[in-house]
């Protein structure tokens, strides 16, 4: 075989990936179960590179040089497995699979392993950046052993998108899952992004009763700020852009009900099972389950609410000005809280993942590109132990000026009835973290009250249980 690399399963995703391969001068073999969408690929596209169209699984392989290198790009689940079975038999020791899908990092760990046995790497890879990304550089997060990314690394380096450092969104997340893992995190992470920008929305126009325009507007200039973003960028877009049919704000005539796919429901069922706080994450993926239930909120239309203060132009810019304070602060508690589920995981399974440099590949060619990005990897690199983004001076400094506002956000929100489970969640997180005592004493002292389950005492060694249902006293338990 002459191809350096094979992309099977043509949709969107992996049609963009390998002609991204071709273009950057890699011969690409070329396969889908549909053979259609392979001969249409190489009559649209085949004068951007060299592409070998296979129609058989034994042709595509035997179209490979070795070690052989196949990316999947079909469907995540079932069609992944199905596929791998497809292909496995035919590849010999030393050949690696790329899994590009968004595969549960669990179920790479079980195809690593399986493959692993059977002398066969298996590189589970997120890729971010949509077809887009895809097609003019991605950010990859691939997994897998460390063996298979030194041939590997190179070719991805090319296709990756490149940081404004010039520095390509590429780096080995760690063996087996852990590039499925960060991926997923990403993904939750994106969710706390989107939703607290739609908090900011919902609270300039709500509260500052701003129009959809002048919300573009204000995000326009926050997004020449700290707060510059791929998804400030884009809201600012959707927010300015009006509906042919009817002329009204674009915004307004989509059904407020989010969807998901599912990458940010896992990030949250795999922290509570790693017991990581992460309830900006949590909170939006809540937010967009509360909007789905069309029947439960039309029931409660009717319920009591405050009635709202109108603000005065002066007070209304002044006000904007503070959202931009609390969407920056929650966006820095939402961080932290993604950053420290890679922590657990990388913990967990033994990944030894550099968070630094998650955080630089992820300054490019992913849907939360930010100038931020850059920010939390300087914080990581001068710091690999920081115990959390919030021990950094800088972002503990200006969370420290952002914090008057940020209350006084959170509270007018309470006050004016438009909910915030992000901001607030961020802000209950941030104070929960900087208290001295916690109630938990308290929780802890009524589990002992029902279940003596005993506990620990701040002046003393060793577990402890009172005699609730008798002379309370207090006996040792170790
Ligand atoms: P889809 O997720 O829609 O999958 C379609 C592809 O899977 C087609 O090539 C289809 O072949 C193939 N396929 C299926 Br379905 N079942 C198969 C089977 N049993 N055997 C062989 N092939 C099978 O494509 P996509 O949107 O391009 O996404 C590809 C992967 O990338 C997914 O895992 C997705 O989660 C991930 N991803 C997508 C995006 C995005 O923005 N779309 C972003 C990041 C990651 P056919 O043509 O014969 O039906």
């Amino acid at each position: 075989g002459t191809a350096q690399i094979g992309v099977t399963g043509l949709a969107v995703m992996g049609r963009n990936l390998a002609r991204n391969f071709a273009r950057n001068g890699f011969t690409v073999a070329v396969h889908n179960r549909t053979a259609a969408k392979t001969r249409a690929l190489v009559e649209e596209f085949g004068d951007e590179g060299t592409f070998v169209p296979a129609e058989s699984a034994e042709e595509f392989v035997a179209a490979l040089e070795r070690p052989r290198r196949l990316v999947i790009m079909v469907k995540a689940g079932d069609p992944t497995d199905a596929v791998i079975e497809e292909f496995a038999p035919l590849l010999e020791e030393g050949d690696v699979i790329i899994d590009g899908g968004n595969a549960h990092f669990a179920d790479t760990r079980r195809r690593e392993k399986d493959l692993r046995e059977r002398g066969i790497h298996f590189v589970g890879t997120g890729i971010s950046g949509g077809e887009e990304g895809a097609l003019h550089g991605p950010s990859i997060m691939p997994g897998g052993s460390a063996e298979s990314y030194a041939t590997l690394g190179p070719m991805l380096e090319k296709i990756a998108a490149k940081a404004p450092d010039g520095t390509p969104t590429v780096a080995h997340m760690g063996p087996d899952g852990a590039g499925h893992f960060v991926k997923m995190v990403h993904n939750g992470i994106e969710y706390a992004d989107m939703q607290l920008i739609a908090e900011a929305y919902h609270l300039l126009r709500s509260v500052a009763g701003y129009s959809p325009a002048q919300i573009a507007e204000t995000f326009r200039t926050w997004n020449t700020g700290r707060l510059d973003s791929y998804l400030i960028e884009i809201t600012a877009e959707v927010l300015a852009h009006t509906d042919a049919d009817t002329g009204k704000p674009f915004v307004d005539v989509v059904t407020d009900q989010a969807e998901q796919k599912g990458t940010g429901r896992w990030t949250v069922q795999i922290a509570l099972d790693l017991g990581v706080p992460v309830s900006g994450i949590a909170e939006a993926v809540f937010a967009r389950s509360l909007s789905g239930h069309a029947d439960l909120r039309a029931a409660s239309r009717g319920l009591p609410g405050p009635t709202p203060r109108p603000l005065s132009d002066e007070e209304a810019s002044r006000f904007a000005d503070q959202v931009e304070q609390a969407l920056y602060a929650s966006k820095i508690v939402s961080y932290t809280q993604g950053f420290h589920q890679i922590q657990a995981g990388s913990d967990a399974y033994d990944w030894n993942i550099d968070l630094g440099s998650v955080a630089a590949i992820w300054r490019a060619g992913c849907i939360i590109r930010a100038a931020f990005l850059d920010r939390i990897r300087a914080a990581y690199d001068t710091q690999r132990d920081l115990p959390s983004l919030l021990s950094d001076k800088e972002f503990a400094s200006e969370i420290g000026s952002a914090q008057d506002d940020w209350r006084d956000v959170v509270a007018t929100a309470a006050h004016q009835g438009v909910p915030t489970p992000g901001f607030s969640a961020a802000l209950a997180y941030y104070d929960a973290l900087r208290a001295d005592r916690l109630p938990a004493a308290l929780t802890q002292a009524q589990r002992d009250f029902f279940g003596a389950h005993t506990y620990r005492r701040v002046d003393r060694e060793g577990s402890f249980h009172t005699l609730w249902g008798g002379d309370r006293s207090e006996v040792g338990t170790d």
